[in-house]
């Protein structure tokens, strides 16, 4: 047999508790080495076996009963019990027998997995909500790279318009890619007792913030994660702001201050005014405008037309104001339904791959590449 020096052997599943745990084991002698730490129960060893065969059988080290699958002879899975001890003792055996083990994406690049497809299991592993997890799902069995394809073919035959014009879509598409791994940002800001903390805590489920009828309640950030419309969110609730700057101490300034920050880089601001006080004559920019405690207000009165109208006491309104923060901050699923089913960029390096256009889509590494 050759060196196996060029096996590589990585954990492929999450660590941590789980029905399977995969291990991944590629290289020119994958199937050798493999043999060499497993019994197949009756059958021929894997090196001799057909693609896609699948074997049981009893891993040697161990005694363990599990499952080995030939993806190619250079690209091998052994499907071993969960948690981390029976994937670390499979892994252990085949470092003993002259494997390296490298962190899961070095071993997807070196299998021969695009830089793209490697980036969207990386950005899998760290993206919160069912959105984004679909959206990078879709990169990760190739979306991504077949569309860079497509339009590298069609600047090949001297099509810049079409080329453009789907490089065009690309990027209006990738101001939501760029966010899939980084929650929207969220602040409610308001007057002192407006209900911004009751508010946080409507859309949250539970008593994240504290409420009280005392003005000054809040005085720090407080942060909530939320997945709202399928998208994650982290809504800040902040100190309230006091009229004409009065009667704030020390502490309540610097949550104040902490406050102003907050809003200065938030995706959407929900400026927070009770319903039973006059709304402000002017409307911070973009903000957008809730009205709370409606259950207080005097029956017949008027409210401005894009207010959003709730009642943290009620429940109205809650609701409705879950689905306006997401139209504020995913306009797209309105305005441009399809862009984002489809091919995604997601990271800066993709970004700059559209905007220079030189398109790239060559595995990260070819060291492991199939060559049968
Ligand atoms: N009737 C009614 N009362 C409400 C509603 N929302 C909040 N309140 C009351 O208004 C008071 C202030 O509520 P908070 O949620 O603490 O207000 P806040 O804006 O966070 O106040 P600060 O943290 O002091 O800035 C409390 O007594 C709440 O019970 C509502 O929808 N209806
Ligand atoms: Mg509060």
């Amino acid at each position: 047999m050759t060196s196996v020096h060029s096996v590589l052997v990585s954990l492929l599943t999450p660590p941590g508790r789980g029905a399977l745990a995969v291990v991944g084991v590629s290289g020119t002698d994958a199937a050798a080495i493999v043999d060499r730490a497993f019994a197949p129960r009756g059958a021929r060893p894997v090196a001799g076996r057909d693609d896609g065969a699948i074997a049981f059988g009893s891993w040697r080290a161990t005694g363990e009963e599990l499952v080995v699958v030939r993806r190619r002879a250079n690209l091998v899975e052994v499907h071993c019990h969960g948690g981390l001890a029976a994937a670390a003792a499979v892994i252990t055996s085949l470092v003993a027998l002259g494997a390296e083990e490298v962190a899961w994406p070095r071993w997807l690049a070196a299998a021969g997995e695009s830089q793209t497809v490697v980036e969207a299991h990386e950005a899998l592993a760290v993206a919160g909500g069912p959105k984004a997890a679909r959206i990078l799902a879709r990169q990760a069995a190739g979306a991504l790279d077949a569309e860079m394809e497509r339009i590298e073919r069609w600047r090949e035959a001297g099509d810049h318009a079409a080329a453009d014009a789907a490089a065009r879509r690309l990027l209006r598409a990738a101001r939501v890619g760029l966010r899939l791994t980084r929650p929207w940002r969220v602040v409610l800001t308001g007057p002192v007792n407006a209900g911004k903390s009751s508010l946080v805590n409507a859309l949250a489920g539970y008593s994240r913030s504290i409420v009280s009828p005392e003005p000054g309640t809040t005085r720090d950030l407080v942060e909530v994660r939320l997945v709202l419309g399928g998208w994650e969110v982290d809504l800040f609730d902040t100190a309230g702001l006091r009229r004409g700057g009065a009667a704030a101490g020390l502490i309540e300034q610097a949550g104040i201050g902490r406050a102003v920050a907050a809003t200065e880089d938030a995706d959407l601001v929900l400026q927070i005014v009770p319903a039973d006080a006059t709304p402000p004559s002017v409307a911070t920019d973009d903000a957008l405008l809730v009205l709370s405690k409606t259950d207080l207000a005097p029956i017949g009165h008027t409210w401005p037309a894009d207010a959003v109208l709730t009642s943290a006491a009620t429940g109205a309104g809650i609701a409705d104001l879950a689905a306006v923060i997401v139209a504020r901050l995913v306009p797209e699923e309105r305005t441009a339904p399809d862009l984002l089913t489809g091919p995604v960029p997601f990271t800066q390096r993709h970004v700059d791959m559209l905007a220079g256009h030189p398109v790239q889509s060559k595995p990260a590494h070819a060291a492991h590449t199939d060559s049968t």
